[in-house]
């Protein structure tokens, strides 16, 4: 089953938006397998982004995500990856469509609300640079088998 790393940014918690973001997510019918909240040191900050390390915006990046608490998650269904970055929308809040959680919430491409695996390979690399194994969950829902 395919799994993906999301994190709901400082910007998205101290908005009070944490459970507005998980909502879309648990109602879409995706599983929650890990959650948790955490300040960001700078060493996890730099290893995240190091796809970004030559980008002029890098040290802004790294500032903003130690900045405060986030809530990191691993979420997991059929094509995740994928869905949930529909559903955070585009990078800069100003293109991302209304219904998206950026073109809903979101103004500023600094502090768009929330990160989501782009990839496969990403996904794989960020849920094993933020979660030890054993903080993975997976389970099946038993006391509603009707639900999917
Ligand atoms: P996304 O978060 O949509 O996957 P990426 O991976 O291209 O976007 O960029 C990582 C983060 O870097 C973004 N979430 C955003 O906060 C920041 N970022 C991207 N492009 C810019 C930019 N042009 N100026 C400032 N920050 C940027």
């Amino acid at each position: 089953m395919e799994r993906t790393f999301l994190a709901i940014k400082p910007d998205g918690v101290q908005r009070r938006l944490v459970g507005e973001i998980i909502r879309r997510f648990e109602t879409k019918g995706f599983t929650l397998i890990a959650l948790k909240f955490q300040k960001v040191s700078r060493e996890l900050a730099e290893q995240h982004y190091a796809v970004h390390r030559e980008r002029p915006f890098f040290p802004s990046l790294v500032e903003f995500i130690t900045s405060g608490p986030v809530v990191a998650m691993v979420w997991e269904g059929d094509g995740v990856i994928a869905s949930a970055r529909k559903i955070i929308g585009a990078t800069n809040p100003l293109n991302s469509e209304p219904g998206t959680i950026r073109g809903d919430f979101g103004i500023n491409v600094g502090r768009n609300l929330i990160h989501g695996s782009d990839a496969p390979e990403t996904a794989q690399y960020e849920i094993a640079l933020w979660f030890k194994d054993e903080e993975l969950v997976a389970w099946q829902p038993q006391l509603t088998p009707w639900l999917h």
